[in-house]
């Protein structure tokens, strides 16, 4: 059954089905843990509030973003998981390498959805500063979290 779905700030207003029995793998980085949490914290709400069943939603935590692609990848090729979130942050004042994380993780995240044919998020934050992580992992600009979850749910509606 369709429903409609007012988004978050991000989003526009769009039609989403039932996901009372859809399968969700959320993956969290462990770097940079204070937002990564925060931003698990979003998305499971999210998805709980939308109809999702607390015993469909799985957790899984990697090291960095780095892992994510990896992480996804086997979570994706379960059959029963519908849609993957991943869910990161890399600092670029505190990461030296922070191009090469982020066009890996982008790509690699990329690649997993296209090979898999389900939806797979890039709930990943690339932030400067650790206090613009935090205005987007549940502050004044909201969660990116919860954005993860609702293009989630946006593209098991497709
Ligand atoms: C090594 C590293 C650095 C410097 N910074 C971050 C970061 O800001 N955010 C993040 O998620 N991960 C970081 N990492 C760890 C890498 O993602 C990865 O776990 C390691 O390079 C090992 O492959």
């Amino acid at each position: 059954m369709a429903t409609s779905l007012k988004n978050l700030s991000q989003h526009s207003e769009g039609n989403i089905g039932d996901i009372r029995d859809k399968k969700f793998a959320l993956l969290v980085s462990e770097w940079n843990d204070e937002i990564t949490e925060s931003l698990y914290s979003g998305a499971l709400e999210t998805l709980l509030r939308h109809g999702a069943r607390r015993e469909h939603i799985v957790r899984k935590n990697v090291p960095g973003s780095f892992e994510l692609p990896l992480g996804a990848q086997w979570m994706a090729k379960q059959e029963d998981i519908d849609a993957v979130i991943c869910l990161g942050c890399v600092i670029q004042g505190e990461t030296r390498h922070f191009e090469f994380i982020c066009n890996a993780v982008a790509q690699g995240i990329t690649q997993v959805g296209l090979t898999f044919n389900k939806p797979v998020i890039f709930g990943v934050l690339t932030p400067d500063t650790q206090q613009q992580a935090l205005d987007r992992a549940g502050g004044k600009h909201g969660n990116k979290g919860d954005e993860a979850a609702i293009t989630a749910i946006k593209m098991l509606g497709f």
